[in-house]
């Protein structure tokens, strides 16, 4: 090869899988793609071992697709002896070591990697350019301007907007169809006992080779895994299939029981197409128009408020995290606007706990790598809340125990939505509740160690207490939103007495948190 000829090497991170960008159209030899395994990403967090098997088979299944269809590709697994574990060091020897003219990647989802390519690239003696993912509806300075000069940052107006402007569920232009833009008040019905879920789709993938590299590299990892039967989709095709499963057997019910709780079902109606989305086997507008085209072909079997409610958490929820974080970076991971400092209990990464709700929930996720969205954010975010665990222990537990956490949405629903740290740019209240809620949603506290209807005294449920006394500590950060002032009434007509036990309890709690 002479010294003048162009040579470009493309990067793709871990959760850039879209084979349908536009860098795969055509084949070119003058173009080498590059992946790698490295300890930079594996090491930020301490990931449940599903989340790193699923990556790195993910990966590679998509580096063997690249290869099949005759593009370039170096593909650099995690025990390989050249790795140098970074992403800029892996590049540099390989522009290098291959005389590349020309660097590209593409837009990184995370700050961290973000900033740190753009370093790289500053540094960097040849040309080099940065393109889109080619995945999101919205740029990442989307939202940040469509809410520009504005006080708060509603979703649901963003939601509306994004629905104009794609089209979405909409007639005459900029109406909503069926004449309402939110249906959620027909959603969120606890699961009555004769309603059996559906078997959750699960694939039976052979990941055995990985989990031994895994162990090989001593990684650090939570929770368990059955590597010959992998159950999360790692290709398109799977990712499909999944989807499919969605549609024909949960959607129907899906906004009906978006909200409820079962001990021993752990996905309901829920699609758990997360993972997929977020490594991007699949787009946003694939699943939205496919779940679309359902209710059009079957409007008698795919109810109009299940469909919408699925459509609002992925053109509203998921662009609208995606823009706040990018709005709001890097002063978002620092938000704590309660001041929480406490840790994060130790059962928390074991599950040993008597509080029935919380030992399921996180059982579930060390087992799965999964809870759906009540389950991270009434159970497990409500209790780390109550008890003011600081935002940063809560953050590493939710970034490594999932499967789908990835800073951009992971921070966004656990520090914004959940945690309530960044002050109400997210959310317009804490979501926080004592066992009335989590009684009225799932079937956890009829088995519960504790007692449900107690607020003080032996075998009191320690939401109870817990719930009073963050209203309590909190006063001067909320008695004056609109959406809660009507709770301090009720405390602060509650007898002298009765409060002062409230507290003691929570104190006792608080104290032994590590018992519970
Ligand atoms: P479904 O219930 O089937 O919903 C369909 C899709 O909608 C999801 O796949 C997801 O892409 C999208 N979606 C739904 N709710 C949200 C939301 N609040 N924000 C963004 N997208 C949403 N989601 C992640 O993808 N990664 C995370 O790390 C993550 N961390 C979370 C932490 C906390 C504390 C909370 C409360 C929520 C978190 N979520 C996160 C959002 C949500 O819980 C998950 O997207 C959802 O549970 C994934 O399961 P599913 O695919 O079965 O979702
Ligand atoms: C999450 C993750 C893990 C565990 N490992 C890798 C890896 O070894 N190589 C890689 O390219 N990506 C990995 N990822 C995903 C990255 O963390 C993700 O691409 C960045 O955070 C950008 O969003
Ligand atoms: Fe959870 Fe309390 Fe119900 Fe037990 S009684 S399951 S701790 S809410």
């Amino acid at each position: 090869m002479t010294a003048n000829k162009n040579k470009t090497l493309r990067l793709i991170l871990g959760d850039q899988l879209n084979i349908n960008h536009s860098w795969y159209k055509n084949v070119d030899d003058s173009v080498t793609f590059v992946m790698m395994e490295v300890r930079s990403e594996t090491d930020y967090a301490n990931h449940h071992i599903q989340k790193v098997i699923g990556f790195f088979a993910a990966m590679q299944q998509f580096a063997a697709t690249l290869k099949a269809l005759n593009h370039n590709v170096i593909y650099i697994y995690l025990n390989d002896q050249n790795n140098l574990q970074c992403f800029d060091k892996q590049c540099e020897a390989l522009i290098i070591k291959h005389k590349f003219t020309h660097f590209e990647y593409q837009q990184p989802d995370e700050y961290r990697v973000d900033k740190h390519l753009q370093q790289f690239t500053e540094s960097l003696k040849i040309i080099y350019k940065v393109l889109d993912t080619e995945h999101f509806y919205t740029e990442r300075e989307e939202l940040g301007n469509f809410f520009k000069g504005k006080k708060t940052y509603l979703m649901e107006s963003f939601y509306r907007y994004m629905r104009k402007k794609h089209q979405v569920l909409v007639v005459n232009g900029d109406q909503p169809l069926h004449g309402q833009w939110n249906f959620d008040k027909d959603n969120r019905e606890k699961l009555p006992k004769d309603n059996r879920p559906i078997a959750p789709l699960v694939f039976s993938n052979d990941v055995l080779q990985i989990e031994k590299e895994i162990k090989k590299a001593k990684l650090k990892t939570i929770g368990t895994v059955d590597a010959k039967n992998f159950i999360w989709p790692l290709n398109r095709v799977q990712s499909i299939e999944l989807l499919h499963f969605f549609i024909e057997h949960c959607l129907p019910l899906f906004g009906t029981f978006q909200d409820a709780m079962v001990p021993d079902e752990w996905s309901l109606y829920h699609s758990r197409l997360s993972f997929s989305l977020n490594v991007k086997l699949i787009s946003p507008k694939e699943v939205i128009d496919k779940a679309i085209a359902a209710y059009h072909a079957e409007p008698n079997k795919i109810q109009y408020n299940q469909l919408e409610g699925f459509v609002r958490q992925i053109i509203g929820w998921r662009e609208y995290m995606r823009g706040i974080y990018w709005h709001k970076m890097p002063a978002y991971a620092e938000m704590n606007f309660f001041n929480h400092e406490n840790k994060l209990p130790d059962w928390y990464w074991t599950g040993k706990t008597k509080m029935n709700c919380l030992k399921n929930a996180i059982q579930q996720s060390l087992q799965f790598a999964y809870a759906h969205h009540i389950q991270r954010l009434m159970i497990t975010g409500n209790f780390a809340l109550l008890a003011g665990v600081h935002p940063n222990e809560v953050d590493a537990w939710y970034l490594g125990i999932y499967i789908d956490a990835i800073d951009w949405v992971e921070i966004t629903n656990t520090r914004g939505m959940s945690q309530f740290a960044d002050g109400g740019i997210v959310g317009s209240k804490p979501y926080v509740s004592s066992a009335t809620y989590i009684n009225k949603m799932s079937s956890y506290c009829g088995t519960c160690y504790y007692n449900k209807a107690k607020k003080t005294g032996e075998k009191a449920c320690p939401f109870n207490s817990l719930y009073w006394d963050f209203y309590d500590r909190n006063e001067d950060k909320l008695a004056k939103n609109p959406r809660i002032g009507m709770m301090y009434n009720v405390w602060r007509r509650m007898k002298p007495d009765d409060k002062a036990a409230l507290l003691t309890q929570a104190a006792h709690y608080l104290k032994h948190i590590n018992e519970l």
